[in-house]
Order: structure tokens, then sequence, then C-alpha cells
């Protein structure tokens, strides 16, 4: 095999050796992650929390996480995990370790009390508005949101764009509002909901629909401009020079006028 790294000063080899290291059964990686950091509660509840932290490194890559509270454990992917089925009002010390692909397991992470609510607690706080409400598209008929997501010291269950009299529910960051009249201004507003009926303030956004498109029918005495398009014999044509149309005129009759699409 020639070693083609070698004419380019091993840079890639150099740049790469600890993965490369990894993958050859001589250098077996030994190196676990660092500890995970920032251990935070992003909401909770009577029987469940909510954490998220700061992403470990390693020497390869790391895998997964185990957080570990009480006798209890619960392996996830990513930087965040939904601990359920929890005791009311109870503390809790949650400790969180990072590993790699060979299993080797980081230190744990600062630990954590977090108490869960007391039992039968209503929730009595609205999530927060919605954020950076934007139109992305539109067409004479529909307008397409979006939005960022609210926070809820429980949890966001969806959100409700209104506009009128009429309102369209949604579980996730976007929505697209059909059965609109063309050419027409609506104001949407966005609000969040949370497991137990409380809505955020709303966000608003206000837009107006397209004129209606699409081909018309061709027909005499008609003045159309260059780009124009018409339909005739089943067939669309876009208009190639103004004119004002006459019988004996029509497009497959005058193709200098009329291009057939
Ligand atoms: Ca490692
Ligand atoms: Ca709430």
């Amino acid at each position: 095999m020639i070693n083609w790294d070698k004419f380019n000063n091993f840079e890639f080899s150099n740049s790469h050796r600890a993965y490369l290291d990894a993958l050859t059964s001589s250098a077996p990686d030994t190196e676990p992650p660092t500890a995970p950091s920032s251990v935070s509660v992003v909401s909770k509840s009577s029987t469940s929390v909510n954490l998220s932290w700061t992403a470990s490194t390693d020497n390869v890559g790391v895998t997964g996480y185990t957080v570990y509270y009480g006798t209890q454990s619960m392996n996830v992917s990513g930087t965040s995990a939904a601990i359920t089925g929890l005791s009311p009002d109870t503390s809790y010390v949650f400790t969180i370790k990072a590993r790699d692909a060979k299993g080797n397991l980081s230190t744990a992470s600062a630990p954590l009390t977090v108490k869960t609510e007391p039992a039968g607690t209503v929730d009595q706080t609205p999530p927060t508005a919605p954020g950076n409400l934007q139109v992305t598209a539109k067409t004479a008929n529909s307008a397409t949101l979006s939005w960022t997501a609210s926070t809820d010291n429980v949890g966001v269950t969806g959100y409700t764009v209104s506009y009128g009299a009429a309102s369209l529910n949604v579980t996730g960051t976007t929505a697209t509002v059909t059965g609109l009249t063309a050419n027409t201004s609506y104001t949407f507003t966005v609000t969040a909901k949370d497991a137990a009926g409380n809505v955020s303030p709303g966000a608003a956004v206000s837009v107006t629909t397209d004129a209606q498109g699409g081909a018309q029918a061709w027909a005499p005495n008609v003045s159309y401009k260059v780009g124009d398009e018409v339909t005739y014999g089943g067939k669309t044509y876009t208009c190639r020079q103004p004119h004002t149309s006459l019988t004996g005129w029509e497009p497959p009759n005058v193709p200098a006028l009329w291009l057939l699409k």
C-alpha cells in the first residue's frame, strides 16, 4: 500500500492521530470523555423533571449519557433528559456521566438537587409568548407561519393560530393556514398553551395574500401585456408583444403574439 499522506507531510495522520489510534487494536481508546457540565432544570412537575446540560468532549467521540438519580439511571443520546415517574414533593439528586464507544465513562457531573412539585399542584404559570413570528410563504389562498418555541415551567403542549373568527391548533412551531381569500390582509395571532390550559401572551403578524394567479381564458378585446398567460383550446400561451386581442387573432393563429408553453 502506498502511503500518500507522506507526500503531504503526514498532515492528515497528524491532525487525526487520536482518531486513527482508536481504530487500531494495538492502541485501544482508554481515555474517558470529560464530565458533563452546567446541568440545569428546564422544567418540572409533581412527577417529572426535565434536565439539560453542556456536552462532554472525548478524544474519539461521545456516544451518550447516563443520568443517575437515587438507585435508578437512564441512558440518553443527547444533552437533555425527561425523567418521569417521580414522587411528588420529593428531592432527587441528579448526576450525569458521558460515555464513548469503548464504554469509557466520564467522572460524574456536579450533583444537582431538584425537588418535585407537591401533589395536586395546579400549574398557574402560562408559557412565554412565541418569538420571532414570521410569514415564511404565502399564496393567494394560504399563508405559512413560523416562530420560535415558547417555554413553560412544566411544558408547552401546543400553539393556537387565530385570525378573525377562525383558529388553527398545532403542536409544532410552524402552521400553514389555508382557505384564505386572495389579495386580502390578515392578522395572525399565535399563542402557546400548557397542559393546565394556561395561555401565553400572543405574538401577531399581518400579511396580504397574493392576487389570484393563473392563466385566464383568451378573449377578444382584451389589452394583453408581455408575459400574460392565457388558455385557448386546452393549451397555455404566453404573450410575446403587447396588443389588444381581436377575433381571428386567437393564440394558435398568431405565433408572433403568443408563444405556446
Ligand atoms: Ca475516549
Ligand atoms: Ca405552565
